[in-house]
């Protein structure tokens, strides 16, 4: 009932740990597994090892959490290591996440994901506030176009999502410009650009001065963005992720148009048991409503 393919990937359930959460060693996705993940994204991996940004890194807000971790990571050699462990532990499919800041990068990348055993590649160019990797990229057409390119000629046999932003201004033609390169499909949608100031030393909060917002106030941009992309791409391949932290959340991806989601945020909220609720809960939806698959509700809304 909730088993769904993405490119030709087969998840057990629509239900994937989002990046950056949990994803740094084989054993933390192994519990993201355990707890009932359909797949997994690692944190995002660039060619050289990062510190990320000085401490404060996240702020909790009233609407959602704030984070500049800058993209810390052990860079690629040490991660092929950890993805072909994680491999061999894991059941569930696993996405390596990775962050080019060039076309040269992004061959290196890919091509070391794979040889680590990597079922699919997220491509990240979209954090809004690490220079280089994120937003310059998306932003930039022909730059992004060359670099899901060489991804493709290097690994052709590897799925490839593109992680966008809704901090552009016509979301559609963004979609077009990946699909057209040859992307596989999109996740939709990183952190959006936010700071936070503190009234008492009077200066921002975080250490990176600007951060990512993400959690319940993302939600209705994310679901904005899936049901303005599949509107105009229908059939499409759409992960949605922000703000997710209930079952109900989840439908409303699924009818705007995901075949899939992510959970990055409400892991804190919720706990790993967040997987669990969100595939009893909408096994029940569908199984109260008559449908026999998941697949049976995604873009429902178009309709
Ligand atoms: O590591 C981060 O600071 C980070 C990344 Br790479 C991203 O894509 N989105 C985000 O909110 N934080």
């Amino acid at each position: 009932m909730l088993e769904v393919s993405l490119s030709g990937v087969r998840f057990k359930n629509p239900f994937l740990l989002a990046s950056g959460v949990l994803g740094i060693t084989p054993g933390l996705l192994k519990r993201a597994e355990r707890s009932g993940a359909g797949g997994v994204v690692t944190k995002t991996i660039t060619l050289e090892p990062r510190r990320g940004h000085v401490n404060p890194v996240l702020v909790e807000l009233d609407v959602g959490m704030l984070n500049s971790m800058g993209l810390p990571n052990p860079g690629v050699e040490y991660f092929m290591d950890v993805i072909t462990r994680a491999r061999e532990l894991l059941e569930v499919p696993l996405i390596a996440s990775i962050g080019p800041s060039s076309v040269e990068e992004a061959e290196k990348l890919s091509t070391n994901v794979v040889k680590g055993g990597a079922d699919m590649i997220e491509l990240n160019a979209s954090c809004p506030h690490v220079e280089r990797h994120g937003l310059e990229i998306l932003s930039d057409r022909k730059l992004i176009s060359e670099i899901i390119g060489k991804v493709k000629d290097s690994v052709p046999g590897t799925p490839l999502l593109v992680k966008v932003s809704a901090m552009t201004d016509d979301i559609c033609s963004l979609a077009s410009t990946i699909l057209d390169a040859g992307a596989d499909g999109i996740v939709a949608i990183n952190t959006i650009r936010a700071m936070a100031i503190d009234i008492h030393s009077q200066k921002p909060i975080l250490g990176g001065v600007y951060g990512g917002l993400s959690g319940p106030a993302l939600k209705p941009i994310a679901v904005r963005c899936i049901y303005e992309i599949y509107e105009e791409f229908p059939g499409s391949t759409i992960v949605g992720v922000g703000g997710i932290k209930s079952w109900e959340d989840a439908v409303e991806f699924f009818l705007a148009g995901a075949s899939a989601v992510q959970v990055g945020t409400g892991i804190a909220y919720r706990g790993l048991e967040i997987f669990r609720e969100l595939t009893e809960g909408i096994e029940k939806y569908l199984a109260h409503r008559g449908y026999k698959s998941i697949g049976e509700i995604v873009g429902l809304a178009h309709s």
